[in-house]
């Protein structure tokens, strides 16, 4: 379950120059080492552009003066891949031109150090566009997951379900969605109080989380007591069996819901949809039979599995 990829404030951060001169290259890799940078380097923009795919730095200083595409067209590039567009890119060039300058930034550098740089005023700005790198991070983490549980919320899970349902369109592999919604949960909120709620609710979410375990998988929060569990590559007799476990492991929780006429504990019902992606399926449509099976789940007295 990945789906804004891995980044972290604490770890050493890996920095690409990308440079033809093996003097220049050498010099900045070894400033950027004493530093406590991982840095790695390219000779020419095809073998930085490579690498970057590869390693994922999380900054790139680029010289705009190379053979071959120049640093120019390397910065365009890095930019117009999804995989690549996010990692700042800082020239550092021994043109100093305003014309050379503009342009770098008009191919979407996030800043420009001329040669011979200042070592000091290099690493200053560096640090300045890791550290905004990291804030836009956190603020992208925090705008994707859900506040209490702490596992997707429900922009997640819809821009989660569109990319898998593009992938199944491709791969003609069928996906199935669970949605899930916890019974008398009202009455459990007048029983025991809203904190109570809360702490419940994130047990739940803990267990569906679990069950996401693959890369083709989310568990997202998707409103109030609802949640719904997206398998990729899942047909629907594995997701009915799924679904069934999951039930169970909310069951198993043991969480007492002392007034619930369906059991002694807290359950959820849910309804499981599976769709083999095609031009006449509808995203809209695997919603909606989840829906009315989590429905009908309810209407047939609760703390089970309609598939
Ligand atoms: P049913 O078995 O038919 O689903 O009954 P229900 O009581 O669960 O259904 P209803 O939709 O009437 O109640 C949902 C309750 O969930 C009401 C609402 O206060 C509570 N709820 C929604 N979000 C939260 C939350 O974030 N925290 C807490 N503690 N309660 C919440
Ligand atoms: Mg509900
Ligand atoms: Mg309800
Ligand atoms: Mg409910």
């Amino acid at each position: 379950m990945a789906v804004l990829g891995t980044e972290s404030t604490a770890r050493q951060a890996t920095v690409l120059v990308i440079d033809h001169a093996p003097a220049c290259r050498d010099a900045l890799r070894s400033l950027l080492q004493e530093r406590g940078y991982n840095a790695i380097a390219a000779g020419s923009g095809e073998e930085g552009l490579d690498l970057a795919v590869r390693a994922q730095p999380d900054l790139v200083l680029l010289e705009l003066a190379l053979p071959g595409i120049d640093g120019l067209e390397t910065c365009r590039r890095l930019k117009a891949n999804p995989a690549t567009s996010t990692i700042p890119v800082i020239f550092v060039s021994s043109r100093a031109g305003t014309d050379d300058i503009v342009a770098g930034f008009e191919a979407g550098a996030s800043d420009y150090v001329t040669k011979p740089a200042r070592v000091a005023e290099l690493c200053a700005r560096l640090r300045a566009q890791l550290q905004s790198k990291r804030s836009a991070w956190a603020l992208e983490c925090a705008a994707m997951a859900d506040p209490l549980t702490l596992i997707p919320n429900r922009r997640q899970f819809d821009r989660f379900l569109e990319k898998e349902w593009q992938r199944a369109l491709r791969s003609g592999a069928p996906l199935s969605l669970l949605m899930l919604d916890v019974d008398h949960f009202k009455l459990y909120n007048d029983t025991l109080g809203h904190a109570a709620g809360d702490a419940c609710l994130q047990q739940v979410a803990g267990v569906l989380q679990r069950h996401a375990a693959r890369a083709t998988d989310l568990a997202a929060r998707y409103g109030g007591e609802e949640f719904v569990l997206l398998f990729g590559e899942t047909p629907a007799e594995a997701a009915a069996r799924l679904a069934e476990a999951v039930r169970a492991d909310v069951e198993s929780l043991h969480i007492s819901n002392p007034r619930s006429p369906t059991s002694n504990w807290v359950t959820v019902s849910i309804g499981v949809a599976s769709v083999l992606p095609s031009r006449h399926a509808s995203l809209c449509g695997l919603l909606l039979a989840a829906d009315r099976r989590l429905y009908e789940a309810k209407r047939a007295g609760r703390n089970r599995v309609v598939a």
